[in-house]
């Protein structure tokens, strides 16, 4: 399996995240993609490349264009307005307040473009986001052009980014722009797998009234996990959508074989949905050592992950998601690899 990387994640560093009781230094840090990177390379996967450079219309599919055209424009607009530090959202149009008037204010904007204070900007953060979005579409189009899978190695990571917003160290959808693109190019119906701890609520959001676009959640159970706000069992997808978003809210402590009961069901359901290709947001937070997370996988649980989800038979772009044990996060983002090629 072929490894799409690009150094430039490394820019996106240094920054403080708001945690409950405190701010502290971001869990969602560069050497989480370096320790992948050396676990790729270890074992051999396969060739790392570089991404081929996109323009940002395929991000425009799905996100809406005003939210992509803000993005670049945050950390100078920061430096410009006399900010320091990380830049990151404080206040939201919440229930009561006005959600259609941007303000004018770089510091408002963030607010205004996000549900919580956790996608955060620092000088490199928009050239990082750049490259995990031309990672994946270049990932991507390594599976339609043939290839059995491919494994799109993006930091930061998209779950969480909405059409128009961003949060949970989420800015665009790698994920989401990756099955739009595979629709833009040919294929009728994709599945997203969905095996990172946390609900991804963006994916979740983009897709919902759509038909064409099969979303499956493994994640904790929002009335006490991050997001919170989305991803309760109910959420079945409205319209022509309905009954194609998928949600499997499991409390803390969940273990494999818990977990597993619901991977069993989510690859019947896509089975049945015959998708032409399968994307996986392969988050590792499900970790049972993860700083953030309440669930309890092992390290040898994750091959099994990758093997279930070969059995389905299906050309397959697992797209990086969460993670934050980074002692361990190779061993198990790339366990999850090569227990797909059954090595
Ligand atoms: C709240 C935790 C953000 C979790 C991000 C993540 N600050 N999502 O791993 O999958
Ligand atoms: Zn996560």
């Amino acid at each position: 399996m072929k490894t799409v990387y690009s150094p430039l994640h490394a820019g996106h560093a240094g920054q403080m995240e708001l945690v409950t009781s405190a701010i502290v230094p971001g869990f969602e840090k560069p050497s989480r993609a370096e320790f992948i990177k050396a676990r790729v390379e270890s074992e051999k996967l396969g060739p790392i490349i570089g991404p081929v450079e996109h323009d940002l219309s395929a991000a425009k599919r799905i996100h809406r264009s005003d939210y992509i055209d803000f993005l670049p424009t945050v950390w100078p607009a920061w430096k410009a307005a006399g900010f320091e530090g990380t830049a990151m959202p404080f206040t939201w149009p919440t229930r009561g307040l006005r959600g259609d008037v941007p303000p004018k204010r770089v510091d408002a904007l963030l607010g205004y473009y996000s549900f919580d204070a956790g996608a955060t900007f620092v000088e490199g953060t928009w050239t990082a986001i750049k490259s995990s979005y031309d990672v994946a579409l270049t990932a991507a189009a390594l599976v339609k052009g043939g290839e059995r899978s491919a494994f799109a190695l993006c930091r930061p990571p998209g779950h969480h980014a909405g059409a128009a917003f961003m949060g949970g160290y989420c800015f665009i959808n790698n994920a989401a722009v990756a099955a739009q693109w595979f629709l833009d190019h040919g294929a009728r119906r994709i599945s997203i797998l969905d095996v990172d701890y946390h609900h991804g609520n963006g994916t979740q959001e983009i897709f919902y009234d759509r038909a064409d676009v099969q979303v499956l959640n493994l994640h904790g159970d929002p009335m006490v996990e991050y997001p919170f706000f989305l991803g309760h069992a109910d959420e079945r997808g409205a319209g022509e959508g309905e009954g194609f978003n998928i949600n499997y809210p499991m409390p803390f402590g969940t273990n494999w074989d818990a977990w597993n009961a619901s991977l069993e069901d989510a690859c019947a359901k896509l089975a049945a949905y015959a998708p032409d290709i399968v994307i996986v947001s392969l988050g590792v937070d499900t970790f049972e050592k993860d700083p953030i997370s309440q669930f309890k996988l092992k390290s040898p649980d994750y091959p099994k992950i990758g093997h279930r989800i070969a059995k389905l038979g299906l050309p397959t772009l697992f797209v990086m998601e969460g993670g934050y044990a980074v002692e361990e996060i190779g061993i198990n983002a790339v366990g999850v690899l090569t227990g797909f090629e059954d090595r």
